[in-house]
């Protein structure tokens, strides 16, 4: 099947290029290769074609880092990487190209959940093992070999009950307590797993009243407009619950330039999600109440599960990461310094 699978990807290869097709042209940020390139480094690597989100914030950065890091020739892989700024035509368009250069896996972090049947379906046909990574795709078991990621829904949950504990210790466990929401990219496994998480500790709380809830789709400018909107409308924010660091980034430039103050000091309390390095200094600054993390260290396992399958041994299909949660009742200093370790 492998030598079959190069003689298809050399020609293929070969007829990209003669019909100027072989570089990925103007499509993302990438390390495109032709089909020659590729089949030429599957003599002696595992060739990887990952198709990455964006580089929407710092989580994603930290997080294609991670697969950077371990995704190397000297750890006996070669790597295409494909970045589809937050687009899903851009992912389902290098997911083809994967398919026609030949590559050995392919991994995916699915922008958003549907879409994926038919794209899966044709890497099914060509043999070629799908390793969805963060995000899920809402497809059938067998089009992917496995997934790794996190409990969104969990983080969810932590976040409302960790509202609860603070409530209580700031003696205002019975009183009208004003949220607004922020919301990661709709449709995408992390905002729909936030969401539905917290809302299952919301709906406890009679006294518990959110004004708005709008998407910001993960990113910092767009977290800053719209809690300027937020703050236009509604004069008595208690609680800001942002489904990403970046975005909560957003929001306190946007709390600040209203003349207001936040984290557990301030007018409005900040409920965030990541964890990501800068995020732990806010929190340390005081500009943040709590933030729970996703952990974006995801290509170490991501490899592993490859090497593994690689050997012809069976993997299990669902993964769950380790994580955790950060507040001010902790040493955020010392902690600072453990987590510099594991980023650079
Ligand atoms: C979560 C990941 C999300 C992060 C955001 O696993 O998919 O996407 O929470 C990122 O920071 O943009």
């Amino acid at each position: 099947m492998k030598l079959f699978k190069k003689i298809c990807a050399g020609l293929i290869g070969i007829s990209l290029i003669l019909a100027g097709c072989g570089k990925q042209g103007n499509t993302p940020a990438s390390s495109a290769k032709t089909g020659s390139d590729v089949s030429e480094a599957k003599k002696s690597n595992i060739v990887v074609g990952f198709s990455q989100v964006g580089s929407e914030s710092d989580w994603r950065r930290a997080n294609t880092a991670s697969y950077r890091k371990v995704f190397t020739e000297e750890n006996g892989f070669y790597l295409v990487y494909e970045d589809a700024q937050q687009k899903q035509e851009n992912q389902l368009k290098a997911v083809r190209n994967f398919i026609l250069q030949g590559v050995d896996y392919i991994i995916l972090d699915p922008i958003v959940e549907t879409g994926w049947e038919e794209v899966l379906t044709e890497a099914k046909k060509a043999g070629i093992p799908v390793i969805l990574v963060d995000r899920k795709a809402a497809v059938s078991e067998d089009l992917y070999e496995c997934w790794i990621g996190s409990d969104f829904h969990k983080e969810g949950v932590s976040a409302g009950e960790w509202l609860e504990k603070y409530l209580e210790s700031v003696g205002k466990a019975s009183e009208d307590v004003n949220i607004v929401y922020l919301q990661g990219t709709p449709g995408s496994s992390a905002q729909i797993g936030r969401t539905q998480g917290f809302d299952e500790v919301l709906k406890k709380h009679s006294n518990w009243h959110v004004l708005a809830r709008e998407n910001a789709d993960f990113t910092q400018a767009k977290g800053k407009e719209v809690m300027t909107e937020f703050l236009k409308k509604y004069q008595d924010i208690d609680v800001l619950i942002s489904e990403n660091d970046n975005m909560s980034f957003g929001a306190v430039e946007a709390i600040k330039a209203a003349g207001l103050t936040c984290g557990p000091r301030g007018d409005i309390s900040i409920i965030s999600f990541d964890g990501v390095l800068p995020a732990l200094n806010t929190l340390l600054y005081g500009d943040f109440n709590a933030v729970f993390e996703c952990n974006t260290q995801l290509g170490p396992v991501a490899a592993d599960v490859i090497r593994k399958l690689n050997e012809g041994q069976k993997v299990e299909k669902t993964i769950y990461v380790e994580e955790t949660y950060f507040d001010n009742s902790m040493d955020l200093a010392a902690i600072i310094q453990e987590r510099k370790k594991l980023y650079n």
